[in-house]
C-alpha cells in the first residue's frame, strides 16, 4: 500500500507530502498519517518548521465524498476532522500549507488550521461544501471568518465559489504567492518565520468583530435568490455566523450540529449523487482510454442560425478554428451578426476582455462554399430540422470530408441512422445535440448510430470535455434522452390547463418545485412554432384517436408563438417579463367546454406528480431500452440540459427518494383516470418497485439481457 503521507526533511525543515491519487482526498488514513507526521516533527530536534504539501496535481481536493453514503448508511462511522486539524495548529513549531492546484473543503481547512499558507499563482481555495448539500464540517466555518472577514467567509461558505490566489492573498487567506518552483519557495518562506510563535488562525478575532446582523440577513436573502430551496446555503451562514457569538469550540459544535443535519439530508445524497452522476456519464462500456481518437484542430458548421451561430462560437470559445457555412449571404451575415452582439454583450459585462473577443472572432471563417471543408477534422450540420435537408446535406459532405473527419447532426429528434444512410461512412457520422443557446447550455448529447464507430464515439466524448460541455451519450431514438422525456412532461401540463388548472398554477406548482422554469414558460421560450412541430412529429408515432393537446395547436395556429412573438401561454412585454394572458384563459375554457373536459381545481401535488412521474415513466423506458447507459445519465441530462433542480438528484434520482412503490401506486391512479395509452407503467419501473430496488442500483449491463429476454 503506498504511503498516503511522507514524512521528509529539507535541512531544518520538515517536509510533510500528501500522496493520495487522483486529488488527494482526506480519505480514511489520510488525516491519521498526517497527524503522526506533524508529531515526528515536533519530536525531530533539526526540524525548525514544517511544510505541507500535496504530491501530483493539486493541494488537498477536500474530504473523500465517497464516504459520505457509507456514514449515512451506517457503514462507517463519522471521524471528525476537527482533532486532526486540532494537531497541526498546536504544533509548536509553524506549519506552512504550500498550496497548487486546489485546497478545497477540508482541503482549505486543513491549510487553515496551519500557521501560514502559500500558494501558487494558478491555485485556486474554496468551501464547496453546499453544492453537496453540506457546509465545511472541520472548522472552516470558524477559521475562514477569522482569516477573511466574516462578509467573505459568507460569500465563499454560501455560495460555494472558489478563489484565485491573487483574491487568496488580499482576503488573508493566503499570506504569499510564490512565484516558480512551490516547494522552494516554501521552505524559504518556512525558514524566514521558523523563530517567531506560531499564528494560530483560531486566536485571531478580531476580524469576527463588529458583524452586523444586516449583513447575515443579506446573505440570507442572497442565498434563498441563488439557492432557491436550498438549505445548506442558510446553514453555512447560520455556521459563519456562529463564529462571532460564541467561542471557536463552541462554533465548532455548531458548525458540528448543522454539518450533521445536511449530511442526512435528501438535498445532499441528491448533490452527491449528482456529482458522481456528472462523472460517469465519460465512462462507456467498451470504449476505453486506449480507444482511439481522431484529433479536432479544425471544424466546420453548416447553418448559421440560432444553433449554428452557437455552435460556431463554442469552438471559438474553446480555441478551435472554425468555417461557418450559410446558403445566402443575408443569412450569413445575420449569424455572424448575433455571434458579435453575443460576444459585445459579454464583454459588456465585464465577463469577457475585448482582446479575447477579437481574437475568438479571427478564429471564425463565414463563408458561402464548402471550402476548407476538406481540411476539417469535425463538420457539424445545424441546417433546419427535416430529414431530408438534413441527408442532402450530408451526402454533399461524404464527397467532400476527409475519411478520419467526424460527420456530426446537431438534429434534436431527427433519426441519426437514416441520415448516417446518406453517406458511405456511417462509422463517420454521429449526434452532437447542443441545447439553445449552444454557446451557453451545458449539456451536450452525443447520439450514437447502430453503425457509428467507437473513435468517432470516443472522440465527441473527448471533444464535449474540451468545448466546456456535459455529455452525455443517447441511442438513436426519437428525441434521444432529453427530448423523449420532455414530450410527455410538457403534454402533461397542456392537459392540465384543459383540465382546470390556470396556466399560472401551473408553471408555479414547477418553478416552486425547483424547475428553472415552469412547463409552459418553457414552452413559450423555445416557441409554440417548435413545439407544434415537434408535437406532430410524436403525434405521427401515436394510435389514432389518442387525446391531444387542442389548445396548444390553436395557440399556433393563432400564431401566438410565444415569447418571440410577445403572446403564448402567457403574454410578454419588451423585456420578456411573462403575465397572465386573459385572452389565453378564455380560449382554454372555451375550448374545453367544446371538447366536453368538466374543469375541476387541480392540487399543486397532481400537477407536479404528472408532470415529474411523466418524465420518470419514459426515463424507465429509456433505461430499459438502453438508450441511457445508466439512470444518472438521465438525471445529468435533466439537471444540465431542462433546468430540473440539481438538489433534488434529477428526475430518476427524485423517483428513488419518493420510493419506486410510491411513484408505481401515482402512476396507476393516473393510468386508470387518464388512460394506458399516456400512463401504463414502464416494465422497470414495475420490476424495480416489486424488488424494493432503485434506479440507481439498476446496471443496464448485467440486467438488460434479462429485461429483453
Ligand atoms: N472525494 C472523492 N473523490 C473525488 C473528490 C473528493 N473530494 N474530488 C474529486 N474526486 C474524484 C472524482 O470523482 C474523479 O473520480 C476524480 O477525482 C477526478 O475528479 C470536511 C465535508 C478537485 C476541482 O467538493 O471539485 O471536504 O471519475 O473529474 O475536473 O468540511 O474534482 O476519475 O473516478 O472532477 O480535475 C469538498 C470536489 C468535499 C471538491 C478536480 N471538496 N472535487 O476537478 O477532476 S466535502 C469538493 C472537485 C469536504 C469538509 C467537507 C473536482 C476538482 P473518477 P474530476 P477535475
Amino acid at each position: 500500500m503506498p504511503e498516503l503521507v511522507r514524512y521528509t526533511r529539507r535541512d531544518d525543515v520538515a517536509l510533510i507530502t500528501i500522496d493520495n491519487p487522483p486529488v488527494n482526498a482526506l480519505s480514511p488514513g489520510v488525516p491519521e498519517s498526517l497527524q503522526a507526521a506533524i508529531r515526528q516533527a515536533e519530536a525531530d530536534g533539526e526540524v525548525k518548521a514544517i511544510v505541507l504539501i500535496g504530491a501530483g496535481s493539486t493541494f488537498i481536493a477536500g474530504a473523500d465524498i465517497r464516504e459520505f453514503g457509507k456514514i449515512v448508511s451506517g457503514e462507517r462511522p463519522r471521524l471528525s476532522l476537527l482533532p486532526f486539524l486540532q494537531t497541526i495548529e498546536d504544533s509548536s513549531k509553524p506549519v506552512v500549507a504550500a498550496i497548487h492546484g486546489q485546497a478545497l473543503g477540508g482541503g482549505l481547512e486543513t491549510a487553515m488550521s496551519a500557521h501560514y499558507r502559500v500558494i501558487a499563482p494558478g491555485a485556486q481555495v474554496g468551501q464547496p461544501e453546499v453544492k453537496l448539500g453540506l457546509i465545511p464540517g472541520a472548522g472552516g466555518t470558524q477559521r475562514l471568518p477569522r482569516l477573511a472577514g466574516v462578509i467573505k467567509a459568507l460569500e465563499m461558505c454560501a455560495a460555494g465559489e472558489p478563489v484565485k490566489a491573487h483574491d487568496a492573498v488580499a482576503a488573508g487567506i493566503a499570506d504569499r504567492i510564490i512565484e516558480g518552483d512551490l516547494l522552494d519557495g516554501a521552505l524559504t518562506f518556512a525558514r524566514e518565520i521558523a523563530s517567531a510563535p506560531p499564528p494560530k488562525t483560531r486566536d485571531r478575532e478580531e476580524k469576527l468583530r463588529n458583524a452586523l446582523p444586516m449583513v447575515f440577513d443579506f446573505a440570507r436573502e442572497q442565498a434563498r435568490k441563488k439557492g432557491r430551496g436550498m438549505r445548506a446555503p442558510l446553514a453555512a451562514i447560520d455556521a459563519v455566523q456562529a463564529a462571532t457569538q460564541m467561542s471557536f469550540e463552541d462554533g465548532c459544535r455548531r458548525e458540528a450540529e448543522l454539518f450533521n443535519e445536511c449530511l442526512y439530508s435528501n438535498e445532499s445524497k441528491a448533490l452527491i449523487h449528482a456529482f458522481f452522476a456528472e462523472r460517469a456519464v465519460s465512462k462507456i462500456p467498451g470504449i476505453s482510454k486506449e480507444t482511439k481518437t481522431f484529433e479536432i484542430r479544425r471544424a466546420a458548421v453548416i447553418g448559421a442560425g440560432t444553433m449554428g451561430g452557437g455552435i460556431t462560437m463554442t469552438y471559438a470559445n474553446a480555441g478551435i478554428p472554425v468555417i461557418v457555412k450559410e446558403t445566402a449571404q443575408d443569412a450569413l451575415d445575420r449569424g455572424m451578426n448575433t455571434i458579435r452582439k453575443n460576444y459585445g454583450a459579454t464583454v459588456a459585462k465585464g465577463r469577457l476582455s475585448q482582446e479575447a473577443m477579437d481574437h475568438r472572432l479571427s478564429l471564425i471563417t463565414p463563408q458561402l462554399t464548402y471550402d476548407g471543408f476538406e481540411n476539417a477534422d469535425i463538420i457539424v450540420e445545424a441546417v433546419f430540422e427535416n430529414l431530408e435537408v438534413k441527408k442532402e446535406v450530408f451526402r454533399e459532405l461524404d464527397k467532400i470530408a476527409k475519411p478520419e473527419c467526424v460527420l456530426a447532426s446537431n438534429t434534436s429528434s431527427l433519426n441519426i441512422d437514416e441520415i448516417a444512410s446518406a453517406t458511405t461512412r456511417p462509422q463517420m457520422v454521429i449526434g452532437n445535440h447542443f441545447f439553445s443557446p449552444a454557446n451557453v447550455m451545458k449539456l451536450l448529447e452525443i447520439v450514437r448510430g447502430k453503425a457509428t464507430g467507437k473513435e468517432a464515439i470516443a472522440t465527441s466524448m473527448a471533444l464535449g470535455k474540451k468545448l466546456g460541455k456535459v455529455t452525455v451519450l443517447a441511442g438513436n431514438c426519437h428525441g434521444f434522452i432529453g427530448n423523449r422525456m420532455v414530450g410527455p412532461y410538457v403534454r402533461e401540463a397542456q392537459f392540465l390547463v384543459e383540465e382546470g388548472a390556470s396556466v399560472e398554477q401551473v408553471n408555479d406548482a414547477l418553478y416552486n418545485f425547483g424547475m428553472a422554469m415552469g412547463p409552459l414558460a418553457m414552452d413559450d421560450l423555445a416557441g409554440l412554432d417548435v413545439g407544434w412541430a415537434i408535437r406532430k412529429e410524436f403525434e405521427r408515432h401515436q394510435k389514432p384517436g389518442v387525446r391531444k393537446p387542442l389548445v396548444a395547436d390553436l395557440l399556433y395556429e393563432q400564431g401566438r408563438f410565444g415569447q418571440k412573438t410577445g403572446r403564448g401561454w402567457s403574454k410578454y412585454d419588451a423585456n420578456r417579463k411573462p403575465s397572465a394572458d386573459a385572452e389565453t384563459a378564455e380560449l382554454i375554457e372555451k375550448t374545453a367546454r367544446q371538447a366536453g373536459i368538466e374543469r375541476r381545481n387541480v392540487p399543486d401535488q397532481e400537477i407536479i406528480d404528472r408532470c415529474i412521474y411523466s418524465l420518470v415513466n419514459e426515463g424507465a423506458r429509456i433505461l430499459e431500452e438502453g438508450i441511457a447507459l445508466r439512470a444518472g445519465d438521465i438525471d445529468i441530462t435533466y439537471i444540465y440540459g431542462y433546468g430540473f433542480p440539481a438538489w433534488r438528484g434529477g428526475p430518476m434520482f427524485y423517483a428513488d427518494t419518493v420510493g419506486l412503490k410510491n411513484v408505481l401506486d401515482r402512476i396507476r391512479e393516473f393510468e386508470r383516470k387518464h388512460g394506458a395509452e399516456f400512463w401504463s407503467p414502464a416494465p422497470l419501473l414495475i420490476r424495480l418497485a416489486e424488488e424494493g430496488r432503485t434506479f440507481e442500483q439498476f446496471d443496464i449491463e448485467k440486467e438488460a439481457a434479462v429485461l429483453t429476454s
